[in-house]
């Protein structure tokens, strides 16, 4: 996969050379290029940005660096032999940058980034390169950033660890938490290893028993412990064939049930009172 970054602040993707995005180039199967966008200004200031039309607060990059920008990134990507290509746009009103995004922008050869820093970049450079290729303009959650630089971080490690040969098996993504296509998506419980004694705190007993069913049925109980508490949203949109009968008795425990109102819009299980939390 090639993945071009064009930025103001190239040393913001020094770490795309380190750890598991550095393995994936190391291996060969990624090929970064970082490019800085003030090389494709032509005035002694390095101008990239402008004040918005409309008038209001803050700067807007403008097209002309941006469209010589890409115009030459595609060039050079095409001649080395790269195709098809999409441009990632990252932008706190794009939409939500999911693992199933991540799935998908890892089965592609071509990624180009284009994180903007400021008000964002003038709406028509977006539309002019929407012409030619797919775009996706995807925000990493709802918090507001003061550029797409740690989102373009963010997006090619949970991508990189997606491609064959990068992570130990291909096998390691299935029960990924946010495994696209699975019947639930349920948050991880808590983990422990060695010394069995810290401090006074041992570690839960079944763990340490060998019934490898046992300690299946407590890892899915937990689990569901802790998507109810961080994420009761996962809980609410599972359809009842996500939970078997140990499942539903654990969530009835818990304070679920299914939703009387018989799941209008997706909605099969429903929160219990906020008393019992
Ligand atoms: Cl992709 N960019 C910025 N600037 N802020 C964000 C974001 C992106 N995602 C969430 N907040």
């Amino acid at each position: 996969m090639r993945l071009d970054v064009v930025t103001i602040f190239p040393e913001y993707l020094e770490p795309l050379n380190v750890s598991l995005v550095g393995k994936a180039r190391a291996r060969g199967r990624l090929d970064v290029h970082v490019h800085d966008l003030r090389a494709w200004t032509h005035d002694r200031h390095h101008t990239v940005d402008d004040t918005p039309y409309g008038g209001g607060p803050g700067m807007v990059m403008m097209t002309g660096p941006w469209g010589e920008a890409l115009d030459t990134v595609l060039a050079d990507g095409y001649e080395a032999g790269a195709r098809t290509p999409a441009l990632v746009v990252p932008t706190p009103s794009g939409r939500p940058f999911t693992q199933e995004l991540a799935v998908e922008f890892s089965e592609r050869p071509w990624l180009i980034f284009t994180p903007a820093r400021y008000e964002g970049i003038d709406r028509r450079v977006v539309d002019e390169y929407a012409t030619r290729m797919p775009v996706y303009e995807v925000s990493i959650g709802d918090y507001v950033l003061a550029g797409g630089e740690a989102a373009v971080l963010v997006i090619t490690e949970a991508v990189a660890r997606l491609l064959p040969g990068v992570l130990g098996n291909a096998e390691s993504h299935r029960d990924d938490s946010f495994a696209p296509g699975a019947m639930a998506n349920l948050l991880e419980g808590p983990v422990y290893t060695k010394p069995p004694l810290w401090r006074g705190r041992g570690v839960p007993e079944v763990l340490l028993s060998g019934h490898h069913g046992r300690i299946a049925r407590w890892r899915r109980d937990e689990a569901l412990k802790r998507t109810t508490a961080h994420r009761p949203d996962l809980i609410e949109r599972c359809p009842p064939e996500a939970f078997d009968k140990k499942d539903r008795e654990t969530l009835s425990l818990l304070g679920w049930s299914p939703d009387p109102a018989g799941e209008p819009y997706g909605r099969f299980w429903c929160r219990p009172k906020a008393v019992e939390q």
